[in-house]
C-alpha cells in the first residue's frame, strides 16, 4: 500500500546505526545515538525519532559536535558523579555512567549524574525509564535553546527545557512522564512547518509578541511555556539546576555558542536517581506498593497514565514493525547511501 512502509525495529536500528558510523561515530557512540532515535520512532514520538537524524548530521557537518568523543567519568566516590561528554552526543555519556549512577543511588539513597558539554538532541524518557527499570526513581532535565519567552515577557530567554520523571512499577512498564516546559517541543512546530499545517493557538507569539498559529512566525518569534507562570517557573528551575548549578551553558548561552542556523544545542544535563527503598526504610512501608495504590486509582477513574500511549505504540511496533511514510523511507535511504552529502541534495 502507498505510504505504508513497514520496517522491523531491528532493521531500523541497523540502518540508523550504519548512518552514524558512516558519519564518523565509533560503533559504541553510533549504537547509543541510534538506539535513542529508533526508540523514539518505535514509540511514535515523532519529534525525537528519525526526524532527528538530519539535525544530528547537520551538527556533525558543521563541526559543532565531536562524533568520536569518548565520555570521561570523574568519580570521587560521592553522590555527584560527573561524566564529560567532551563535546560529543549526550547518549554515549549517559550509557557510560548509568550503571555507576544506579549503584551509587542504591548505596547512598540518592545520586546525581552531571553530564558536561554534550550535544543534546534526544527525548529524556529514555534515561529515566532505564533507571526506573533498575528499581529507582529518576528525574532528568536539561536546558536547550533560548526560544521561549518567560511568562509576562515576549523575548526568547528560556529553553524548551524538558523534564522527565520515572518511577518503578512491578509490571513491565514504569510510570514515566517527559515533557518540554514549553507548550510543545520545538520539534513539533518544525513538523507542522514541514507539513504546512498551522500550530494550535497558545503555543507561540510572533516577533512582535502577538499570538500566532503560523509555524514560521512561531519559529522566528517566541514559544510559550505551558501553564503560564507555573511552567515558566519550572523552566527557570531547569535553567538553574541543569545550567547555572553545573557551570554549564544556560539556554541563551547555548544559542549564542551555536549561532543562528538551527543547529542542535550543546550544554549540560542533570540526571537524579533515588532509591525508594532507602527513603522508606524506617517507615516500614513498601514505597512501590504505596505508589501502586495511587497509580491504579488514577487508572480506575478512566484517566490514562503518561507513557501509556507510548508503550502501546512500542508493543505495536515490536509486534508488527514501524510504519514509515514514503518520504521518511526515502530520506532514510538517502542518508544511508550518501551520508553527510545527502544534506546538500
Ligand atoms: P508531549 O506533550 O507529547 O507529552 C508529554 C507527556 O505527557 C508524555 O509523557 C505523554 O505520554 C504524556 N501525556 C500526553 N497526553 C496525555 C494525557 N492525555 N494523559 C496523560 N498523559 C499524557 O511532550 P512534549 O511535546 O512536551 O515533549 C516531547 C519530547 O520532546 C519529550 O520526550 C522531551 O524530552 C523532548 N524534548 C527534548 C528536548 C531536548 O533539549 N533534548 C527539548 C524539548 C523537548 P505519551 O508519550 O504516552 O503520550
Ligand atoms: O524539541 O525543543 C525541542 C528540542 C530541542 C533540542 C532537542 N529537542
Amino acid at each position: 500500500m502507498a505510504d505504508q512502509n513497514i520496517l522491523s525495529v531491528e532493521d531500523l536500528m541497523s540502518r540508523v546505526r550504519a548512518i552514524f558510523e558512516t558519519a564518523g561515530l565509533p560503533p559504541e557512540n553510533a549504537r547509543a545515538v541510534a538506539h535513542v532515535i529508533v526508540a523514539g520512532e518505535r514509540d511514535n514520538c515523532k519529534s525525537h525519532g528519525l526526524y532527528r537524524i538530519e539535525g544530528c548530521l547537520r551538527v556533525i557537518a558543521a563541526g559543532k559536535v565531536a562524533p568520536d568523543a569518548v565520555p570521561q567519568i570523574h568519580d570521587a566516590g560521592r553522590a555527584v558523579i560527573e561524566v564529560d561528554a567532551g563535546g560529543g552526543f549526550s547518549n554515549p555519556a549517559f550509557y557510560a555512567a548509568k550503571d555507576l549512577l544506579a549503584a551509587r543511588a542504591r548505596e547512598m539513597g540518592l545520586a546525581a549524574l552531571v553530564i558536561r558539554d554534550c550535544l543534546h538532541f534526544s527525548a529524556l524518557w529514555h534515561d529515566v525509564e532505564a533507571l526506573a527499570g533498575e528499581g529507582l526513581a529518576a528525574l532528568s532535565m536539561c536546558p536547550s535553546y533560548a526560544f521561549v519567552a518567560p511568562a509576562g515577557g515576549k523575548e526568547p530567554l528560556l529553553g524548551t527545557n524538558p523534564i522527565a520523571f520515572g518511577w518503578p512499577r512491578p509490571g513491565s512498564h514504569p510510570y514515566v512522564f517527559d515533557f518540554a516546559t514549553s507548550v510543545a517541543a520545538r520539534g513539533e512546530i518544525e513538523l507542522h512547518r514541514r507539513a504546512g499545517t498551522p500550530i494550535p493557538e497558545g503555543w507561540a507569539v510572533d516577533h512582535e509578541g502577538q499570538p500566532t498559529t503560523d509555524p514560521d512566525a512561531a519559529l522566528s518569534g517566541a514559544m510559550l511555556t505551558f501553564g503560564a507562570h507555573k511552567g515558566s517557573a519550572i523552566s527557570t528551575m531547569v535553567e538553574l539546576l541543569a545550567g547555572a548549578m553545573l557551570g554549564e551553558f544556560m539556554s541563551k548561552e547555548a544559542l549564542e555558542f551555536m549561532g543562528p542556523g538551527g543547529l542542535l544545542p550543546r550544554h549540560g544535563a542533570l540526571v537524579l536517581a533515588l532509591d525508594p527503598q532507602s527513603f522508606a526504610r524506617r517507615s516500614g512501608r513498601d514505597p512501590i506498593a504505596e505508589g501502586e495504590r495511587l497509580l491504579s486509582a488514577i487508572g480506575a477513574q478512566g484517566a490514562r497514565l503518561p507513557s501509556e500511549r507510548r508503550f502501546a505504540a512500542r508493543d505495536r511496533a515490536l509486534a508488527g514493525g514501524v510504519v514509515l511514510s514514503d518520504a521518511e523511507l526515502a530520506q532514510l535511504e538517502r542518508f544511508q547511501a550518501q551520508g553527510l552529502a545527502a544534506l546538500d541534495a
